[in-house]
């Protein structure tokens, strides 16, 4: 007999994390249908066409249900105990031999939508303890994190721009209609923007491509890709000039506002015009009307973090915010108060994580205790004492999501030892000796961690489990459990003690919970296991939490469970600063070496040459980077992956549209299929990442059949960064494009 359930949980496909219902068949295994949830507060029902992703990767028959081994070019199902005791014993043994920075990490981005991954990932990297651990982070958002690490002395901590709120949106670099909004946290953020215009409000968007969002603002100006942190300052240089500045109740806690006067001297309106392709007048028009608006928000994203200047335009999306006073100030760009408690201030000043050690072939600083990506291939091709033996990969693609993604795959057959920690056996997994596939999310429960600390309001939601995990599988967390366990002679009992007793003595340093005693929190907590009863700890003594008592009606995680649509925290505070500040003396210091370093190379750029034509990427509503081409559902329709050029570029290189060109950089060369549109800057040519499904030995044919593509990455070179973060610049590549055949 089969039963009906109804099971409210969100969506782990991207950050919105819309409410969903699902209409499952426990008995057989079913999901009969995925709905939007119209009780969930913030999402109100809205999801998008990825809201099933989850459920088909869940059933497709190439994903990986038990671990594989290698065994020439064939791979062998193996028993988990088999896996586990020969991996961490291989591990150990290079770890004793050649030292612990001979073992290298790949952290990815499904990460970021695992809570239990996320609250033991501290545990792994700790416990590897390698230099030479690298992540996705380097290719996406760590341009902003340096920012808010300098600013706010929390890297995590991100304003968001009051979407609901707001008379006047700046979009900067970010493409909400379709990636959803990052670092945003809004489902349905087409219904907001347009209820920015319906309430008599504006959108603007800057961006190098009249994208899906720039068709729905009441402005779009072209940008010439990478010269952000030109026009910003430019800005900055207006608001002194022009006297505009005006930074409210935070006035008093800014250091450093005269040495920004100063250094913004040079960055003029008419200076920066030829590099930026701003005209000085609209972007005089751009100042008069932010600053006249009742509450404007400027808002950067992923085209301002991955290009050349990404910490300074990260940085100075947030000093012109601050300047106007519309930084922490309703409609303006405001920081969320998750209930797991990640954005309150912790009591001591934080340390900057730079520089504490560098790459061994490039030198480059380690951030975060992470290595850049775009060095990932040149330090596992070193050799002698550097080698790298063994590399582990956690939910990660590098082959196609970092730049030169070729040399990381050739690169990857000099590593002795490859562990990948993945559902599929794909570009970069089929060089693994052992994949160890996790349960999926339908297998597990999850919590909104990560992204209820930038939403457009404060909630709490838990996700429960939907499927019973098949027998014997393993949650990613406890694949890290099982490792970590065997490679140092504990039993998995001990290491979640360790775990358990480590953050709880970290936790309740913070002075506001000096008087919470660590015996009760253990005993109100023992009915939760493992990552949920340090979640319940996290709710209990967050802003919200009952404080083991004290607050009688605050949020435990039991109360969380017993509201299946979420429970919802309130709109975003303004005056949450100067609190939260982690900083010296709870200071904001406009200023810092490493930017003060960075501005000397952005004068300089001003007298670069403009380059004849440059890449920028692009997503697509039904991708996901490279992860979701393996389902039919996703990967049918035209081919999307295809050289979008302005005609003017196209004509003059005797282009033809529907016809194939290739296209070469200092790092590769591919032909494409071209597709001319005339929402392209001139001068700018786009292609999308997380493509190339050709090579062999992979086992995702939907993927390699329906839309294997071409890579991107192949033509990014991993040389050039963002120097202060050591984020790969995939944005603005210099590029040449030549005709090859006709339609
Ligand atoms: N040129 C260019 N490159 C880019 C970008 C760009 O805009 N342009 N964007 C960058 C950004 S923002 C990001 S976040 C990165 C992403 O970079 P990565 O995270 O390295 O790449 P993905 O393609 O997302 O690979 C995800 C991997 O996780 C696996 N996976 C999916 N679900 C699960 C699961 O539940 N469990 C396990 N164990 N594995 C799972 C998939 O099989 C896949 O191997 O790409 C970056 N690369
Ligand atoms: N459908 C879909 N959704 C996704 C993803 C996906 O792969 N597909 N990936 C998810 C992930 S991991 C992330 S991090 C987010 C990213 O979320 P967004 O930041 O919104 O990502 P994009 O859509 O790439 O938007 C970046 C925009 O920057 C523009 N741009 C490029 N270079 C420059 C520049 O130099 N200056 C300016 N001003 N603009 C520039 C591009 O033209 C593009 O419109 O999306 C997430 N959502
Ligand atoms: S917008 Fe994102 S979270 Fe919402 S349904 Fe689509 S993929 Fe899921
Ligand atoms: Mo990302």
């Amino acid at each position: 007999m089969s039963t009906k359930d109804i099971i409210y949980r969100s969506c782990p496909t991207c950050e919105a994390s819309c409410g969903l219902t699902l209409e499952v068949d426990r008995d057989r295994g079913d999901i009969l249908s995925i709905k939007g949830d119209a009780e969930d507060t913030r999402s109100n029902g809205y999801v998008c066409a990825k809201s099933q992703a989850f459920a088909h990767i869940h059933s497709d028959p190439e994903r990986l249900r038990r671990p594989v081994k290698r065994i020439g070019d064939d791979w062998i199902e193996v028993e988990w105990d088999e896996a586990l005791t020969d991996i961490a014993a291989r591990l150990k043994d290079i770890r004793e031999l050649h030292g612990k920075d001979a073992v290298a990490m790949y952290y990815g981005n499904p990460n970021g939508h695992n809570f239990h991954t996320q609250i033991y990932t501290q545990l792994f990297i700790q416990m590897l303890d390698t230099e030479r651990f690298f992540s996705a982070g380097s290719v996406d958002q760590q341009p902003k994190n340096l920012s808010s690490d300098l600013l706010y002395g929390n890297p995590w901590l991100f304003p968001v721009p009051d979407l609901t709120r707001t008379d006047f949106f700046v979009c900067m670099g970010g493409n909400p209609l379709v990636s959803q909004g990052s670092l945003l946290g809004a489902p349905d953020a087409a219904a907001h923007l347009a209820d920015i215009r319906k309430r008599g409000g504006k959108v603007v968007v800057l961006d190098p491509r009249h994208t899906e969002t720039a068709q729905a603002a009441d402005q779009h100006l072209f940008i010439r890709p990478g010269t952000d942190a030109l026009l910003l300052f430019a800005w900055v240089n207006q608001l002194f000039v022009q006297g505009l500045v005006a930074i409210g109740p935070l006035g008093d806690c800014v250091d450093g506002l005269e040495r920004l006067e100063a250094l913004a001297r040079p960055f003029t309106p008419e200076a920066i015009a030829e590099r930026t392709g701003i005209k000085p007048a609209d972007l005089l028009a751009l100042v008069a009307d932010f600053n006249a608006a009742d509450s404007p928000s400027l808002y950067g994203r992923i085209g301002l973090c991955t290009q050349a200047f990404g910490t300074l335009a990260s940085w100075l999306i947030d000093v012109v915010n601050l300047l106007q006073g519309r930084l922490d100030a309703e409609g303006g760009a405001m920081f969320a108060r998750p209930a797991t408690g990640q954005n309150e201030n912790t009591g001591e000043p934080a340390e900057l994580m730079h520089g504490r050690w560098h790459s061994r072939a490039r030198g480059l600083p380690e951030y975060m205790s992470m290595l850049p990506a775009s060095c990932m291939a040149e330090e596992l091709e070193c050799s002698g004492e550097d080698a790298v033996h063994a590399l582990i990969t956690v939910a990660g693609n590098p082959v196609l999501s970092v730049p030169n993604g070729k040399r990381i795959d050739a690169a990857l057959d000099n590593v002795g030892f490859v562990v990948a920690l993945d559902i599929y056996i794909n570009e970069t997994t089929r060089h693994a000796d052992y994949i160890l596939p996790s349960t999926t999310q339908l297998e597990h429960s999850n919590y909104d961690f990560l992204f209820s600390a930038f939403a457009q309001r404060n909630f709490a939601r838990y996700s429960p489990r939907v499927f019973e995990p098949a027998p014997g599988s393993l949650d990613q967390y406890a694949i890290f459990v099982e490792l970590l366990s065997r490679m140092n002679g504990l039993q998995a009992g001990e290491l979640n003690e360790m775990l358990f007793e480590g953050m709880l003595e970290t936790v309740l340093k913070a002075p506001a919970l000096e008087h919470v005693d660590a015996s009760a929190v253990r005993e109100a907590t023992a009915h939760h296991h493992n990552g949920e009863r340090l979640l319940d700890i996290l709710l209990r003594i967050g802003p919200y939490g009952d404080r083991f008592g004290e607050a009688r009606d605050g949020l435990t995680l039991d109360k969380v469970m017993a509201s299946p649509h979420g429970i919802d925290l309130g709109p975003l505070q303004a005056g949450v600063l100067p609190d939260m500040l982690r900083t010296k003396g709870g200071r904001i210091s406009l200023l810092h070496p490493l930017l003060e370093a960075d501005i000397v190379r952005l004068h300089d750029s001003l007298s670069f040459k403009v380059p004849e034509l440059v890449l920028i990427g692009r997503r697509h509503i039904r991708d996901m980077n490279s992860w979701l081409h393996n389902l039919s559902n996703y990967a049918r329709g035209k081919n999307r992956c295809t050289l979008m050029i302005n005609p003017a570029d196209a004509r003059a290189r005797n282009l033809m549209d529907g016809g194939e060109a290739k296209i070469g950089s200092t790092v590769g060369e591919l032909i494409v299929p071209v597709e001319f549109n005339d929402g392209l800057m001139p001068g700018v040519v786009s292609l999308p990442h997380g493509f190339g499904h050709r090579y062999r030995g992979t086992r995702q044919s939907v993927a390699a059949d329906m839309l294997p593509g071409v890579s991107a990455n192949d033509l990014i070179d991993d040389q050039a960064l963002d120097i202060p973060s050591g984020t790969s610049v995939v944005n603005g590549v210099p590029v040449s494009v030549t005709a090859i055949n006709s339609v």
